[in-house]
C-alpha cells in the first residue's frame, strides 16, 4: 500500500495524471463493478454468492457431475439477472475512457456482459460468458436460457453446462495471452472491483507493476492486491470512477 494515506480526491488526481500521460491504459474488472448494477459479488461477506454456497459445489465440474439440475438453474438464475439488469455508471465510465486515452484494453473476469452492452470494445473476458453454453457430455455447442426448465442437449440429451470457466479449468488462450501482454506493455492499469485472490487474472497488477507500469486499485474496501498497489481509489466503481473521468476530461479540456 502506498507508504503515506492519501484523501481520494488527491489520489484521483495522481491517477489521472498518469492516465493522461498513458498510451496504453489496461482495466482488469471484477465483480464489484456489477454490484451496483444489483448483481451479487462472488465473496462480499454477506450478500456475495459464496455467502450461502460452496464454490466447490457451483464453480466446478466435478459440482455440475454431482448436481447438474442445481446448478443449471443457478446459472439460469445468474443468465436472468443479467440479461434483466443494466449497466451502471462505472461501466459507462471504463466506456468513455476507452474513448479518451491512446489506448484501452478491458479484461474482465466478468461474465454477464455489462461493458460490452455500455459500449466498452475489444473485451477480453477471461472467465467465459453466461450467454454461451455446450454439452457437459458431448460438447454441442448450445446456450442456456433464462426459463425454469432444464436445457438438454438436443444431441445426446445430456445437460447444457454454461460456458464460463470453472476452478481447475484453463482459461481463454487467446484472451488470456492477450491479456498478459497488454499488462506487460501499458503504462497504466486500474483493477476495479476484484478481490485478487483468483489466479491468473489476479497476477496482471503485479506483472504490469514489474513490468514499470503505475497501478492502482477502486474498490471499497482493501483487496489482496492492495499492497502492491501504487495508489488505492477507495470507493465504490459506480461513484468513483465517472469523477475519475470527470477530472481527465478537465484536464484534457484544459491542455
Ligand atoms: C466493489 C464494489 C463496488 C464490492 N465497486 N468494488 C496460483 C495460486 C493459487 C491458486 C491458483 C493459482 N493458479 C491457479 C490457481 C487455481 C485457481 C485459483 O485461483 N484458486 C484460488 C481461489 C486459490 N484458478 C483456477 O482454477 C483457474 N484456472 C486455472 O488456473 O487453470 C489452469 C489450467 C491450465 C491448463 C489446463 C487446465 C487448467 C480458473 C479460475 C476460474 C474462476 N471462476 C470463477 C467462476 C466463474 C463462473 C461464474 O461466474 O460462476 O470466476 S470463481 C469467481 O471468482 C469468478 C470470478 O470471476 C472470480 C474472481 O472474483 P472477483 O470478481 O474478484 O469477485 P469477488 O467477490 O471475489 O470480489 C469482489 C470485490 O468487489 C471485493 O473486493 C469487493 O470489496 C469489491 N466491491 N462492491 C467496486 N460497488
Ligand atoms: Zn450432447
Amino acid at each position: 500500500m502506498p507508504d503515506v494515506p492519501i484523501d481520494l480526491g488527491s489520489a484521483l488526481d495522481i491517477v489521472v495524471e498518469r492516465l493522461a500521460a498513458a498510451q496504453h491504459v489496461v482495466v482488469l474488472t471484477g465483480a464489484g463493478v456489477s454490484a451496483e448494477s444489483g448483481l451479487p459479488t462472488f465473496r462480499d461477506a454477506l450478500t456475495g454468492h459464496w455467502a450461502h454456497r460452496r464454490p466447490e459445489e457451483l464453480a466446478t465440474a466435478t459440482g455440475f457431475a454431482d448436481d447438474p439440475e442445481y446448478v443449471q438453474a443457478w446459472y439460469r438464475s445468474r443468465l436472468r439477472e443479467a440479461r434483466y439488469h443494466a449497466p451502471n455508471a462505472g461501466h459507462l465510465a471504463l466506456a468513455d475512457l476507452q474513448r479518451r486515452v491512446p489506448r484501452l484494453t478491458l479484461v474482465t473476469q466478468n461474465v454477464d456482459g455489462f461493458h460490452q452492452k455500455a459500449g466498452s470494445t475489444g473485451v477480453l473476458e477471461l472467465h467465459g460468458n453466461l450467454e454461451s453454453g455446450w454439452c457437459f457430455d458431448c460438447g454441442a455447442a448450445k446456450p442456456l436460457d433464462d426459463n425454469d426448465a432444464p436445457v438438454h442437449c438436443d444431441a445426446c440429451d445430456g445437460y447444457i453446462r454454461p460456458g464460463v470457466v470453472w476452478f481447475g479449468e484453463a482459461l481463454p488462450v487467446d484472451a488470456l495471452f492477450a491479456a498478459l501482454a497488454a499488462a506487460e506493455a501499458c503504462d497504466v492499469l486500474l483493477a476495479v472491483g476484484t478481490s485478487g485472490v483468483v489466479y491468473p487474472a489476479a497476477s496482471l497488477p503485479g506483472r504490469a507493476r514489474q513490468a514499470g507500469a503505475f497501478v492502482a486499485e477502486i474498490n471499497p474496501v482493501p483487496s489482496a492486491l492492495s499492497d502492491e498497489m501504487d495508489a488505492l481509489l477507495t470507493g465504490p466503481g459506480g461513484t468513483v470512477l465517472p469523477e475519475l473521468v470527470r477530472r481527465l476530461n478537465r484536464l484534457q479540456t484544459a491542455a
